[in-house]
């Protein structure tokens, strides 16, 4: 591949954004956007705070009553996400005009990748076009991060917010990550960050002198990943995930939900569906993939390749029950989102 420019584009404290720009009269307060906090005694927690909340040590994902301790004051306010999915629709929108492809990644989040315009500088122009055109149409603010694939440009946006552009060039990359905390890195958590502290490992330039043998000793095949990220590489494309052979069917529910017993059973029936296509088309697959679609429109994709193709409906509906089970609890799905959309499929398929 050659040198991609790919820009990550963040809206400013989305929610919270959208409300004081339809409140007038919130301007300039503290706004916090999520459960209610009901005097302190409230359940639940932060979704989005703006960024004058945020001075008092507020975030998402805070339980809502420590919010309200911090900062009782503050605007407290419902989550009104048919709203926020139609102004996230519109800058999608607004983005897919500059002609470059477009990748929703969530709800305020997209990918674009620019690699015609050829050069650095002209992706830095076109990024503050960009920012200009989605404040005229929608009075919000973003933050964009350029980088020669999606991990770069994620990690830039992060860097700089809000209203913020960090471009970080393919031959900047190194010099980039150097002096960053191995946390920064997109799935690094709080398990794998203690377990490089307690080798002394704390900045990326640290990690990058690992050997990959080594991150494997320590990760299992996690440690692979890790030692791409340490160096900066990500070979995904934006867009549309490339066309392999495959079989499939996936499901919109009428709710978005996060009821196992609802979703388990939904998945069995889409596994007994799918199978009964392999049948027809007597083929077995050897990789099985699960799709994932929460209320946000984040996507994920979770596969599991099997040295022999399967040979029964039971292990299809095994493997797909042991990719799904994950983002029912915190292990995958952090803030417990509900989901919107399940598939399965089967690749690799071979015939009989
Ligand atoms: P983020 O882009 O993570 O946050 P943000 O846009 O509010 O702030 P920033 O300026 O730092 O980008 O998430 C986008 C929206 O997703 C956010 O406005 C609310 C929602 N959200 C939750 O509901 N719960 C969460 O825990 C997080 C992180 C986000
Ligand atoms: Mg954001």
């Amino acid at each position: 591949m050659g040198t991609r420019i790919v820009f990550h584009i963040d809206m400013d404290a989305f929610f919270a954004a959208i409300e004081e720009r339809n409140n007038p009269h919130l301007k300039g307060k503290p706004i916090v956007v999520g459960a209610d906090p009901k005097e302190g005694r409230g359940r639940g927690v932060v979704s989005t705070a703006n960024y004058e909340a945020r001075k008092y040590g507020i975030h998402s994902a805070m339980p809502i009553s420590q919010a309200w301790r911090l900062c009782p004051q503050a605007v407290f306010l419902p989550v009104d996400f048919p709203l926020y999915l139609a102004v996230s629709r519109e800058i999608r929108e607004a983005l897919r005009g500059f002609g470059y492809p477009v990748e929703q990644a969530s709800i305020d989040e997209f990918y674009l990748d620019a690699t015609a315009l050829g050069s650095w500088e002209k992706a830095g122009e076109l990024a503050k076009e960009i920012k200009e055109k989605v404040f005229a149409k929608e009075k919000l603010t973003s933050t964009i991060g350029i980088g020669p694939n999606k991990l770069i440009a994620k990690i830039a946006s992060e860097r700089k917010k809000p209203d913020g552009l960090t471009v970080v060039p393919a031959e900047k990359v190194s010099e980039f990550l150097s002096p960053l905390e191995v946390l920064v890195l997109p799935g690094v958590g709080p398990k794998t960050v203690a377990l490089l502290e307690s080798r002394g490992i704390t900045l990326i330039e640290d990690l990058r002198k690992i050997p990959k043998d080594e991150l494997t000793r320590w990760f299992g095949r996690w440690g692979e990943d890790i030692f791409e990220k340490a160096h900066g590489r990500d070979e995904r494309p934006v867009g549309e995930e490339e066309e392999t052979k495959s079989i499939g069917e996936q499901e919109t529910f009428a709710l978005d939900t996060l009821k196992q017993s609802f979703l388990t059973d939904r998945l069995m029936q889409l596994c007994e569906s799918v199978w009964h296509s392999f049948l027809k088309e007597k083929v077995r697959p050897r990789t099985v993939t699960l799709t994932i679609r929460f209320f946000d429109f984040e996507t994920k994709n979770r596969s599991r390749t099997l040295p022999e193709p399967l040979e029964s409906l039971d292990a299809f509906k095994s493997e797909a029950l042991r990719l799904l089970l994950p983002f029912l609890d915190r292990r995958e799905n952090p803030y417990l989102k509900k989901i919107r959309l399940l598939g399965i499929r089967g690749e690799k398929l071979a015939g009989e």
